[in-house]
């Protein structure tokens, strides 16, 4: 409901469902057995009963996740501008192998618009499909009134939670996303939205690429002990940008540290951690220990994960812009 010269109308816009394939959609080939993205979102839709106003659907292209691209998601972003003054909430479906990459570069460019994202871990036909209940929640979720307060949400297995936090930590159970930090907006049950927490406010980037960013333009590394010293030279070498998820609270190997140290007096490099959660940080446990790569102007990355980072560092670089670590306003 919100209020319009002072009365209180429902509101009875559509919203708006962008079908993109993922395994919500996918049917098995009778010949092959391979499952592809076959349904439309209007057939997914189908089985939704009792809502409380029409559906738009949109299918710019039907694809299983992992084959999405910067391209794909600011195709995302230019329907999500389109659709939302004419709508009452976007949901996206999408696959879940990269849900959560799509999210956050969504959250990036349109850090206000009100977007569900949703998807199945299970195919449509097998025991436990989870898709209808997942397409149903988010358009739960988008159309609350609460909706624009929480940007960008990924809404699966009743939890909503928030871009740039959640993640997709198990390979096949249903309860697979979660978030790094705990951070759980609220959930849905009986097409209600109970909020949990507040989501916080952030330094989003907020601007559009006129064109999708390159995705060779940053080098992302995920660091292990004992790293070859020639193949992270390979892999950092002609980067724009390098993100590297370093080990526990930042530590950097020796055996990579001084090249580490040289990209950073050329380009952007953002240091994030591989652990599950927590920050980069050395105060703490281990005073001064980062400074060679802080005074090396290596940035600190305490929130994002690496691959979210390097999303940001992206997008940065396109825009023409430093990299700012994501913190609240
Ligand atoms: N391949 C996976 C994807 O499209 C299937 C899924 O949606 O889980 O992300």
């Amino acid at each position: 409901m919100h209020a319009l010269d002072g009365q209180t109308h429902a509101d009875t816009r559509p919203t708006a469902v962008i079908a993109t394939g993922g395994t919500i959609s996918m049917l098995a080939d009778p010949a092959s057995g391979v499952r592809r993205p076959v349904l439309t979102g209007a057939a997914l839709a189908d089985g939704l009963t009792g809502l409380s106003a029409p559906l738009t659907h949109l299918q710019p292209y039907a694809i299983a996740s992992e084959d999405a691209t910067f391209a794909h998601w600011l195709t995302l972003v230019q329907e999500i501008v389109r659709l939302t003054p004419g709508h009452h909430g976007v949901v996206v479906m999408h696959g879940t192998d990269t849900m959560e990459e799509a999210a956050y570069f969504i959250s990036e460019c349109v850090p206000r618009a009100a977007v569900a994202l949703c998807g199945a871990m299970r195919p449509p036909g097998r025991p436990g499909y989870d898709g209808g209940q997942n397409l149903m929640d988010a358009v739960t979720v988008a159309r609350d009134p609460l909706a624009r307060t929480l940007g960008t949400v990924v809404v699966m297995n009743h939890e909503v939670l928030p871009a740039w936090d959640v993640v997709k930590r198990d390979s096949v159970a249903l309860s697979s996303f979660a978030t790094r930090h705990g951070t759980r907006i609220g959930t849905v049950h009986d097409r209600q939205l109970r909020l949990l927490s507040r989501p916080l406010e952030l330094n989003w980037i907020g601007q559009i690429p006129t064109e999708a960013p390159d995705p060779d333009a940053v080098a992302y590394v995920r660091m292990t002990g004992s790293p070859g010293p020639t193949r992270f030279a390979e892999a950092i070498r002609g980067a724009a940008g390098i993100v590297v998820d370093a080990l526990g609270a930042g530590s950097i190997p020796a055996a990579v540290r001084s090249d580490l140290i040289g990209a950073a007096g050329r380009v952007p490099v953002v240091l994030t951690t591989r652990t599950g959660s927590g920050p980069v940080q050395a105060e703490e446990s281990y005073p001064h220990a980062w400074d060679d790569l802080i005074s090396a102007g290596v940035l600190l990355e305490k929130r994002l994960d690496g691959p979210r980072a390097r999303i940001r560092l992206s997008l940065s670089l396109s825009l023409g812009r430093p990299y700012t670590p994501l913190e609240p306003l």
